[in-house]
């Protein structure tokens, strides 16, 4: 039976690297990005096996409208992973820019909701199916300039645990993967509004997890017998752990 996946946020980074693991394996695999340019490449690589969809997941509408008119041989979802997302920003909330706030709520959490809510009546149909949530560590550990991504993300993994709750029964597992540091994506550029120069200076000296490292455990958490369910999977870089609490002294 040859599994179906979407994987949201597939031009770059994790989501291309999710893609590519699956279609690896054998799978059809619906990728989805509002970059169709990027899509198209992404396709081409896999003979057939991987549909680019050019979707804005902000769009509720659109996401319903490209999950019910997808081609048969890839309408069939088994897996569905959220992975599409960002970090706009990195300064103190009192400067920070509302534009930013909205698109990071916008795409963190109502583009997800809008895949989720789009693909899961497939998945309960079948009583079976995955659901796979990209969260962070942003969304359990503070930090300064977190302030709103870290909140989307704390909805990620609330709503991941959500899910689980509401799914009892229906045999449709939930994961959330919550990574630390990721290098070799577009994320901290995109965090820095296009500066190249600092985005390269967060991974100076380090080694970050990358995107294979996320898409390997993506692919295992589907992996596992249909009777167990990865509810959390937390990975850092070995050189990324906790600093201590901040004192402020006058
Ligand atoms: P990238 O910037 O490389 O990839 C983000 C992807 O999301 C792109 O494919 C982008 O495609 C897509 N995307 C953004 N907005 C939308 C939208 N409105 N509609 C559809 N697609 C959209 O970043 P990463 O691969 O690093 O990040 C992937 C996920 O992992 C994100 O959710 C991120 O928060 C999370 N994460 C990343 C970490 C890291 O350090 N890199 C660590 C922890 C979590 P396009 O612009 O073509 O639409
Ligand atoms: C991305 C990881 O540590 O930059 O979610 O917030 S971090």
């Amino acid at each position: 039976m040859t599994t179906t996946v979407f994987v949201t946020g597939a031009s770059s980074g994790f989501g291309a690297a999710i893609t590519r693991r699956f279609a690896a394996d054998g799978a059809r695999v619906v990728a989805a990005a509002r970059r169709g340019d990027r899509l198209a490449r992404l396709a081409e690589e896999w003979d057939g096996a991987v549909h680019p969809l050019v979707l804005d997941v902000r769009d509720g509408a659109a996401v319903a409208d490209a999950v019910s008119g997808l081609p048969p041989e890839f309408a069939d979802i088994d897996v569905l992973v959220n992975n599409a997302g960002l970090a706009k920003g990195l300064g103190p909330a009192h400067l920070a820019d509302l534009a930013d706030w909205d698109e990071m709520l916008d795409t963190n959490c109502r583009g997800l909701v809008h895949c989720t809510r789009a693909i899961l009546p497939t998945l309960v149909a079948k009583k079976r199916g995955h659901v796979i949530n990209l969260g962070s560590v942003a969304g359990t550990y503070p930090y300064p300039g977190g302030n709103v991504y870290g909140a989307t993300k704390a909805f990620v993994r609330q709503f991941s645990l959500n899910l689980r709750s509401d799914l009892h029964g229906t045999g449709v597992r939930v994961t959330c993967v919550e990574p630390g540091m990721g290098g070799s994506t577009e994320f901290s550029t995109v965090r820095f509004h296009g500066d190249r120069e600092k985005a390269a200076d967060v991974y100076a000296g380090m080694r970050p997890i990358e995107p294979e490292d996320i898409a390997e455990s993506v692919h295992w958490a589907v992996s596992q017998p249909a009777h167990v369910n990865v509810n959390t999977i937390e990975l850092m870089p070995v050189a990324q752990s906790f600093g201590p609490f901040a004192v402020h002294r006058t």
